[in-house]
């Protein structure tokens, strides 16, 4: 019997992956968990605070936990207001998860890592899987140690822990929060309600990105692969497209010819000058057949069209 325990499940990612999740394997078998529950979430659910061990042991055992998708952590920008806060959050959440997963014997965790983990001393196209990585972030070091603890306790204790570095996720059923790549979700949403954007990134600026209908496949394609076809237990690079604001604002104009950008960069455009252009996602491919669907195009046709249904019918995200 599976019985899934999602933490940060409110999150830009948590929110739509629950979602898949309980379609997958049954309302009744995913647990929704993140400090602060959606009123509009329907589902198993709890509050939890996974940096308390002891609350984290007790959904674990009450609901027979047997996997864990931990999605909590504070993300780049958001983190790099309290750097050592950020540091003790997004490491302590980590090791109570693989803590009491090691106690409970849980049969699987997905830990996702980021691209953040790369930093400026990488060839910035196409990034190979394991360049020497020297973050620039509190939220990239997280990461890059999370990567490395979770391979520990693979290689001591042979657990079962699977890990994926996103790019920036682009989805239109759930606001990001403190991130680097947000200005990519915003961008639609201001289109949409004909607004003008002001975009924290330069024009020029190249991230690798990945719309969420991709993000969902790739991390329920990595989870359901047999043990012995992953080979690599830090964390696989994972590539969707990789654009600039100006491409996407070019893209999004197909459809909203009038749309305007003005370009303000800020803190965080040091950031995106430290992450890859893009992402060589080889390994993915060859160890467990990931193959991304959406382009720049694809991708903002079905943004818009969602969006427009989001705000015309008030649907709550
Ligand atoms: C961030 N959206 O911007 C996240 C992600 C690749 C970026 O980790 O922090």
């Amino acid at each position: 019997m599976v019985k899934i325990l999602v933490t940060g499940s409110s999150g830009q990612l948590g929110t739509v992956l629950t979602k898949e999740l309980q379609k997958k394997y049954g309302i009744n078998n995913v647990i929704a968990s993140d400090l602060i529950i959606k009123p509009t979430f329907k589902g198993i659910s709890e509050i939890l605070d996974v940096t308390n061990i002891d609350a984290l042991e007790k959904v674990v055992l009450q609901y027979k936990i047997t996997q864990i998708y931990h999605l909590a952590a504070i993300l780049s920008a958001k983190g790099e207001i309290n750097p050592l806060r950020t540091w003790d959050i997004n490491m302590k959440t980590l090791f109570n998860v693989l803590e009491v997963s090691r106690l409970h014997n849980i049969k699987k965790i997905f830990h996702p890592s980021s691209i953040a983990v790369f930093g400026d001393e990488i060839e910035k196209i196409n990034t190979p899987q394991a360049p020497n990585l020297t973050p620039l972030t509190v939220y990239g070091m997280s990461k890059t140690a999370g990567e490395n603890w979770v391979n520990y306790y693979h290689k001591k204790y042979g657990m079962d822990i699977r890990s994926i570095r996103y790019p920036g996720v682009i989805g239109y059923q759930s606001l990001p929060g403190g991130g680097t790549t947000d200005y990519a979700v915003e961008i639609y949403h201001k289109a949409v309600k004909e607004e003008n954007f002001d975009c924290f990134l330069e024009a020029s600026t190249m991230l690798p990105m990945i719309f969420m209908d991709d993000v969902i496949s790739a991390t329920i394609q990595l989870m359901e692969a047999p043990s012995e076809n992953i080979k690599i237990r830090t964390s696989y690079n994972l590539a969707g497209m990789s654009f600039t604001p100006e491409q996407v604002y070019e893209s999004i104009k197909k459809i909203y010819p009038d749309f305007k950008i003005n370009y303000q960069p800020d803190f965080r455009q040091d950031i995106a000058n430290s992450w890859p252009d893009s992402i060589d996602d080889s390994a993915a491919k060859r160890h467990w057949g990931w193959k991304p669907r959406y382009d720049l195009d694809e991708m903002t046709n079905v943004m818009i069209e969602k969006l427009k249904e989001y705000y015309h019918l008030e649907i709550k995200i």
